[in-house]
C-alpha cells in the first residue's frame, strides 16, 4: 500500500514496484488520477487497488482500510508517502490553516494509516513500513518551521515504531529525501508555478523515481537486514542549507 500515489514520489513508488510484479494499493484525494494509474497498472487483472481518502479523516481512514477486499486485505508493505508542506512563512506571519494542514496530514494521517494496517503487517512474515520523512526531519530552516515539526515527528514516530514491532519482525524505514522535483512545490506555494519552479533551477534536484529506487531497495533487502533511516539529497545538495546552484 502506497499513501499518496496520484504524483511524485507515491506515483513512482507503486509503478516501480507494479514493474516488478507487486500487487499494489494506491491512495489519494484526486481519485481521478488515482483510478488513470490503477488502469494502468492493472486493476482490471486484479494487479492493483485504488482506495481514494483523505489521510486526514480518521474515520474514512479507519472505513476505508477495515473494508478492504478480502484478496486486497493482506498487506505486506505500507509506504507512508501522503503528505505536504504549506508555505514557508515565519511562525509570526504564518496561518494557522496551513499549520493544521501538515500537522493533520503529516503526522495524525500517517498514524491513523499505520494503527489500522498494523495488524496485517503482524500477519505478515515480512511485514515492512516505509515512512517518507524528509532532510526536515533532522533539520530546520527559515520558514521551514512547522513543515519541519511535522517530519521531525515522522522521525521519532519511525523510531518508535520500530520498537513497538520489533517482537513481530517488522521492519521500520525510513527515507529523508532533500530537494527532489515533484508537485511539492507547487503545493507548497499554492499554485504558484514561477516560484515552484525556481525551487528546482541551477542544479540537478531529485526525481520521483530516485526515491522509488530507494524504497525497493530497502524492501528487497535481506529479511534480517533493516535499512533504519536513508538520507538522500541531490549531489548539488549537502544539507538543508547548503545548496550548491550554478
Ligand atoms: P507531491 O505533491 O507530488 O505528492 C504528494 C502526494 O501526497 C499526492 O499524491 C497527494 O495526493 C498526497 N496527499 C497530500 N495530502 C493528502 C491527504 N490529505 N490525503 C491523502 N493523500 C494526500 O509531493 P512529493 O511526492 O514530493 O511528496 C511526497 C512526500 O515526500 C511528502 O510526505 C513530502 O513531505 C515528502 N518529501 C518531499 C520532498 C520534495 O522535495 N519533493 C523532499 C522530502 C520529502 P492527493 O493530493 O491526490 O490527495
Ligand atoms: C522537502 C525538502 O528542503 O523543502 O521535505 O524541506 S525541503
Amino acid at each position: 500500500m502506497i499513501t499518496g500515489a496520484t504524483s511524485g514520489f507515491g506515483k513512482a513508488i507503486a509503478e516501480n514496484y507494479s514493474s516488478l510484479g507487486y500487487r499494489t494499493i494506491i491512495t489519494g484525494r484526486r481519485s481521478e488520477r488515482l483510478l488513470e494509474l490503477a488502469e494502468k497498472l492493472g486493476a482490471k487483472d486484479k494487479k492493483c487497488y485504488p482506495l481514494s481518502f483523505d489521510v486526514r479523516n480518521r474515520s474514512e481512514v479507519e472505513q476505508v482500510i477495515s473494508s478492504l477486499p478480502e484478496e486486497w486485505k493482506n498487506i505486506d508493505i505500507l509506504v507512508n508517502n501522503a503528505g505536504l508542506a504549506l508555505g514557508k512563512e515565519t511562525i509570526e506571519n504564518g496561518d494557522p490553516e496551513n499549520w493544521d494542514g501538515m500537522l493533520d496530514t503529516n503526522v495524525k494521517g500517517l498514524l491513523y494509516v499505520t494503527r489500522m494496517v498494523i495488524p496485517s503487517l503482524k500477519k505478515s512474515k515480512q511485514g515492512h513500513i516505509v515512512n517518507i520523512g524528509s532532510i526536515a526531519g533532522t533539520e530546520v530552516y527559515i520558514g521551514g518551521n512547522v513543515y519541519c515539526a511535522s517530519k521531525h515527528a515522522v522521525n521519532a514516530i519511525s523510531k518508535a515504531l520500530r520498537m513497538e514491532l520489533l517482537p513481530y519482525a517488522i521492519r521500520v524505514s525510513q527515507i529523508r529525501p532533500g530537494l527532489a522535483d515533484t508537485e511539492f512545490s507547487l503545493v507548497r506555494y499554492k499554485g504558484d508555478e514561477e516560484k515552484a519552479a525556481m525551487t528546482y533551477q541551477g542544479y540537478e534536484a531529485l526525481m520521483a523515481e530516485d526515491i522509488a529506487r530507494a524504497t525497493t531497495f530497502i524492501t528487497e533487502s535481506p529479511q534480517h537486514v533493516c535499512i533504519n533511516d536513508l538520507e538522500i539529497t541531490p549531489t548539488a545538495q549537502a544539507s538543508a542549507h547548503y545548496l550548491h546552484k550554478n
